[in-house]
C-alpha cells in the first residue's frame, strides 16, 4: 500500500462508527422539510446528501476539507519553483483531509506514474470518431473505454465481493482515472486542434506541468493548468457532474461507468459548459462592435439583448451561491497579478461585464444571484496563453472535476452509502396536499 492509501484507510476506518452511531441512534432527527416548490423545482436546498470533502457556503462559497481556497493554495505543499501546489498534494487533502508532508506528496507523484499511461486502445476508439465530436464526448468516450481495466468492477465478480474492503478497489480505479484523465485530455487535443501530432508523457513533470508540456503549452501555463483544476476540483455534492457520478456509483456501478455519466452532466450549458458559453458570448459580442471599443453603455445593451431573447447571461448565476463566487476571484486575482495578462482587451472586457452584469440582471429580477460563477472568468485566462479552441474548455473543467467525484465516491465506498433512491409523487398528489393546505 501507498502511504496516501494507508492513511486513507485509517481515516475511513476511523470514520465508520461516526456514520453507524448517527443511523442507529440519531437516524429519526429531523433536519429538514419539503415543500412542493422545492419537490417540482429540483429538489434545490433539500439537505439529503452528505459529503466531508467540500462545502458550500452561500456566501462564504466553497471550502475544501475545511479551507477556504485562499487558505488551500497558502496550506499546501507547492509544485517546485511555483506558487501553486501540485494537484497531487490537493488529491492527497482532498482525500484525507490533511495537508500532505513534501514526502507524502514525491509518494503520491510516483505513484501516478506508475497509473497515467492510458491504454492505446482508448486512442484508437478515439480517432474512430468524427473529428468534429464535441470532445466532452471524446473525454466521456475514452473514460468509459477503459471500463474494462476497472479492478473495482473485477472484484465485484471475483465472488469475494467484501462491503469493508470495497472502497480499496474504488481507490485503485479513481487513481488510474485521476492520473490518466489529464493525459487523455491532452490527446483529445492533439487529435482534435493539432493535427493528431501527439507529445509524450514527461515523468519528470507533475500532472499540471505535464499536462501542460503535453498540449505544447508554456512553463507559465503549468501553474495556470495547477491552479485550474483545483479550483474546479469539488462544490459540495449537489451538482450535476459530482451527483451524477455518486448516484451513478450508488448502483455499484464502477468509477468508469460513474465518471462517464458526470461528465455527461458537466457538458451541460448551465453547468460545466457554461464557460464555452461565455465565452461565444464575448466573441459574439466583440463581432457586433466590429471594431468599436466596449463601454459600460453597449455591454449593457448587449446583456439585456440576451435576457430579452429569454437566454441566460453565461456565468452569471448560482443555485445555492448568493455573491461572486471566490474561484471566480482566483483566477481574477491570478489575471490581476499576471503581467500582460492584467492589461488584455479580453480580461479587461470581462471585468467591465463584472462590473455591469450585476445591476442588469437585479434589475431584470429574475436571478436570485446576480453575480459572477467560476465560469465567468475561466475562458480568458485560456484563451490568453493560446488556448482558443473554446469547445475544449469544459474538457479542462472535467480534468478538474475527476478529483472531487473520484475522492467523493472513494468515501462513499468506505463508509458503505447504499443506493440513491428518492421517492417520487404524482400531480394528483400535490394538488391533494396542496388543497389541504
Ligand atoms: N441569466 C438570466 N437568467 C437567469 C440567470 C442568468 N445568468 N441565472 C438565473 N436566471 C433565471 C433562471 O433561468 C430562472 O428563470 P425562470 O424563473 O424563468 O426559470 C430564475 O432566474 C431563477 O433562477 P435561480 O433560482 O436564480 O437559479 P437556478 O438555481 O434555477 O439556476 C443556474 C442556477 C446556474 C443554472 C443559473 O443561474 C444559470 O442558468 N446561469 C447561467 C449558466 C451558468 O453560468 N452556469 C454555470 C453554473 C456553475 F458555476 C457551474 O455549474 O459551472
Amino acid at each position: 500500500m501507498t502511504q496516501l492509501k494507508d492513511r486513507l484507510k485509517e481515516k475511513i476506518e476511523a470514520h465508520r462508527p461516526r456514520i453507524a452511531r448517527l443511523t442507529k441512534e440519531f437516524g429519526s432527527v429531523i433536519i429538514d422539510k419539503v415543500d412542493i416548490a422545492q419537490c417540482i423545482g429540483g429538489a434545490r436546498d433539500i439537505r439529503s446528501l452528505v459529503t466531508d470533502i467540500s462545502y458550500l457556503d452561500p456566501q462564504e462559497g466553497i471550502r475544501f476539507r475545511g479551507k477556504t481556497i485562499p487558505e488551500t493554495f497558502e496550506a499546501l505543499p507547492k509544485a517546485a519553483g511555483s506558487e501553486y501546489p501540485t494537484v497531487e498534494s490537493f488529491w492527497y487533502f482532498l482525500l484525507t483531509g490533511e495537508v500532505p508532508t513534501p514526502e507524502q506528496v514525491a509518494d503520491v507523484e510516483a505513484e501516478f506514474k506508475t497509473r497515467q499511461q492510458v491504454p492505446e486502445y482508448v486512442f484508437q476508439a478515439l480517432r474512430a470518431l468524427p473529428l468534429d465530436s464535441h470532445p466532452m464526448v471524446m473525454l466521456s468516450s475514452g473514460i468509459l473505454a477503459m471500463q474494462r481495466d476497472s479492478k473495482f468492477a473485477a472484484f465485484y465478480s471475483s465472488g469475494k465481493f467484501n462491503k469493508m474492503t470495497a472502497w480499496e478497489h474504488v481507490y485503485e480505479d479513481a487513481s488510474d482515472i485521476v492520473a490518466r484523465i489529464p493525459v487523455l485530455a491532452a490527446f483529445i487535443y492533439n487529435l482534435k486542434y493539432r493535427g493528431d501530432k501527439q507529445i509524450s508523457i514527461d515523468p519528470k513533470l507533475d500532472l499540471g506541468a505535464n499536462f501542460a508540456q503535453m498540449i505544447g503549452q508554456s512553463e507559465q501555463y503549468k501553474d495556470v493548468a495547477r491552479m485550474y483544476f483545483i479550483l474546479h476540483s469539488d462544490h459540495e455534492s449537489g451538482n450535476v457532474s459530482a451527483h451524477a457520478t455518486h448516484l451513478v456509483h450508488s448502483a455499484l456501478s464502477d468509477p468508469y461507468y460513474a465518471y462517464a455519466a458526470g461528465l455527461a452532466g458537466l457538458a451541460g450549458p448551465l453547468h460545466g459548459l457554461a464557460n464555452q458559453e461565455v465565452l461565444g458570448w464575448i466573441l459574439e459580442f466583440q463581432k457586433k462592435l466590429n471594431g468599436a471599443e466596449p463601454t459600460t453603455e453597449n455591454v449593457t445593451a448587449a446583456l439585456w439583448d440576451t435576457l430579452n431573447a429569454g437566454q441566460v447571461v453565461p456565468g452569471y448565476g448560482h443555485a445555492v451561491l448568493r455573491k461572486t463566487d471566490p474561484r471566480y476571484m482566483a483566477q481574477r486575482e491570478f489575471c490581476l497579478k499576471t503581467t500582460g495578462l492584467k492589461d488584455d482587451k479580453l480580461f479587461k472586457l470581462v471585468s467591465m461585464i463584472f462590473e455591469t452584469a450585476p445591476g442588469v440582471l437585479t434589475e431584470h429580477g429574475k436571478t436570485k444571484n446576480p453575480w459572477p460563477n467560476v465560469d465567468a472568468q475561466s475562458g480568458v485566462i485560456q484563451w490568453y496563453y493560446g488556448l482558443k479552441e473554446w469547445d475544449f474548455y469544459t474538457v479542462l473543467f472535467g480534468v478538474g472535476r475527476a478529483l472531487g467525484c473520484m475522492a467523493n465516491i472513494t468515501w462513499d465506498r468506505g463508509l458503505g452509502y447504499p443506493i440513491e433512491r428518492p421517492k417520487s409523487v404524482t400531480t394528483d398528489m400535490l394538488e391533494t396536499w396542496a388543497a389541504a393546505g
